[in-house]
């Protein structure tokens, strides 16, 4: 007896039941980094460190489920209140990662981009995510943003400034603007809203990110602590997305 179904089916490999309602872009609070390296008696930079290679496997689960767009919140405008050389530390990271697995992202057709007021990282950053900016800009699969320096209410305030400055110089007519021409002033202009937001490490807040992109996208939380998310995980929120109804505010 030919049972195709049972007979094709690998053992064990995780996969979605179909591929409709794929998330075309999925952003990511990755937080649970200090708290992983303390359970562990290390020091909090230790989980950062560790955060990275998770970064890499998500990336690679992106690729694989055909995600559009992913956008990772790495460092924001409330981290600068953070010990100075656990701040040194992060702003390394890019640099790191970079020397590590951009040829990785190239062979995967990975384009890099950034979002945030990036005018203010050390010049050691800029440099590192510029180089990888360049590189990858001829790629075509999944774009991956950092966010890095960004705040929600910092990008809005901005919008608000350079709209009523075009105005003033008569670029722009207060007539035209509506949510759409909004969106065209904002670090995202050239990307669609998120569909599904994900945070791990327990907390159920938003954290001043992305607050008018986020307005209809739907949320997925996880206890999982950031260097201990896996595909798996990543899976399971995917999966969820699929099953959930949008409705934007229609019936
Ligand atoms: C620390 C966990 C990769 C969250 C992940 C500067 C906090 C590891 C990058 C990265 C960070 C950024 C740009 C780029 C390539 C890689 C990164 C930061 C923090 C903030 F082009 N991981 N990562 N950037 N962490």
């Amino acid at each position: 007896m030919n049972i195709p179904f049972f007979k094709n089916k690998k053992s064990e490999e995780p996969s979605l039941y179909h591929d409709e309602n794929i998330a075309d872009h999925i952003a990511i609070v990755m937080d649970g980094n200090g708290r992983w390296a303390k359970k562990r008696g290390m020091p909090r930079i230790a989980g950062h460190k560790e955060g990275v290679s998770t970064v890499m496997n998500i990336v690679k689960a992106a690729v694989k489920y055909k995600v559009k767009v992913l956008t990772l919140y790495a460092f924001s405008t409330e981290n600068w209140k953070r010990p100075k050389s656990e701040i040194d530390f992060i702003l390394r990271l890019p640099k790191e990662f970079l020397h590590i697995y951009l040829p990785e992202l190239i062979a995967n057709n990975v384009r890099i981009d950034a979002i945030g007021d990036m005018e203010n990282l050390p010049h050691h950053t800029i440099e590192a995510v510029q180089y990888a900016i360049d590189r990858t800009r001829d790629n075509d699969g999944l774009q991956l943003n950092f966010a890095l320096n960004y705040g929600s209410r910092n990008e809005i305030l901005n919008t608000m400034k350079e709209m009523v400055r075009d105005i003033h110089d008569g670029k722009l007519s207060l007539d035209e603007v509506d949510e759409q021409q909004f969106s065209r002033y904002l670090y995202t202009a050239n990307l669609p809203d998120p569909d599904l937001l994900i945070r791990t490490g327990g907390e159920k807040r938003l954290s001043n990110f992305l607050l008018w992109q986020l307005a209809y996208t739907e949320f997925w939380f996880t206890d999982v602590l950031w260097p201990d998310f896996s595909e798996e995980e990543f899976l399971n929120a995917l999966k969820e997305y699929q099953q959930r109804q949008r409705r934007y505010g229609g019936l």
